[in-house]
């Protein structure tokens, strides 16, 4: 079986109609599915930001429904879970709903407004059940970050569901499930040293960067070769302690998450993101798996 994979939507869905079809996806029954043998592989974050949340829901659930796709979870889709779940032992809900974590979710919110039955019948339980990450005979993928540490302790304690119980344990502060659930879906994030902040996206003050994990280790020399978004003076420092984390398997890695820019590339041969912020007028990014074993990958990519 060969794959579509397909990068972080955000509510995008005319995007993702005109990708479909360019991938030869075409609209039957109200269901995009392919005249071959072929599938997509949604990397998640379906939710939040875009105009057609709702849309993007429906096409993505309907063909993974009717086997024309399979999805995994994103931070967003996370988050949402945790957003709408009621912590019953200390009160409120498993995050928190101050100006951050609304502002995050608004657009989904908003949408889904005069359909809340649908978001809670049928979306908020989908969510709960989306794999946290798909392995293949050829390829692998994850939103943000695959560490066999991680994706170890996942295959033996992730019962296949977001249970109240689960979320509650990610909300204990470097709880297990914590660092697990936060490295997968968020990815990994160094601390700043020397006071350094930078302002992200949605102009909130970070101390935190995230790390390019994907990034090999021979083209690791500033830190800006690492860390994104890092402030110019300390990108411009020589890597101090050690070169972190990164990923060593023979087998590709596909991820999004990482918001990037341009027009797609391969920084490494064996982890390829797809994100390239269609929500902030960039690409929806697909790859056809049978481009994995390429001389030239880059021939993979559709946008
Ligand atoms: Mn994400």
């Amino acid at each position: 079986m060969n794959y579509d994979i397909i990068g972080d939507i955000h509510g995008h869905a005319d995007e993702l109609e005109k990708l479909l079809q360019k991938l030869g996806y075409n609209l039957l029954n109200g269901i995009y599915e392919h005249s071959e043998q072929r599938k997509v592989l949604f990397l998640g974050d379906y939710i939040d930001r875009g105009p057609k949340i709702r849309e993007t829901l429906h096409i993505v659930k309907n063909m993974c429904d009717t086997g024309n796709a399979e999805a995994i979870m994103g931070n967003h889709e996370f988050n949402a879970v945790c957003f709408h779940t009621t912590d019953k032992k200390n009160g409120g809900y498993y995050r928190k709903h101050t100006f951050t974590e609304i502002n995050q979710h608004f657009e989904t919110l908003k949408q889904f407004k005069d359909f809340s039955e649908e978001w809670k019948d049928l979306f908020l339980p989908w969510f709960k059940k989306l794999p946290l990450f798909i392995e293949k005979d050829n390829f692998r993928a994850v939103h943000a970050c695959w560490d066999d540490k991680h994706i170890n302790w996942l295959k033996n304690n992730f019962k296949g569901k977001l249970t109240n119980d689960f979320l509650a344990n990610f909300n204990k502060n470097k709880s297990i499930e914590n660092v697990v659930i936060e490295e997968t879906l968020k990815g990994k994030e160094i601390n700043l040293s020397n006071g350094h902040t930078f302002f992200d996206k949605d102009g909130v003050e970070r101390k935190e960067c995230r790390v390019k994990w994907w990034q090999p280790i021979e083209k690791r020399v500033k830190n800006s070769d690492i860390l994104m978004m890092c402030p110019l003076e300390y990108g411009n420092e020589f890597i101090e302690d050690g070169k972190g984390f990164h990923y060593t398997s023979n087998k590709t890695v596909f991820f999004g998450h990482y918001w990037l820019k341009g027009n797609p590339v391969v920084e490494n041969n064996k982890a390829i993101c797809l994100d390239y912020s269609v929500a902030k007028k960039g690409h929806l990014v697909a790859f056809k798996s049978e481009y994995i074993s390429a001389i030239n990958k880059e021939e993979g990519f559709i946008y």
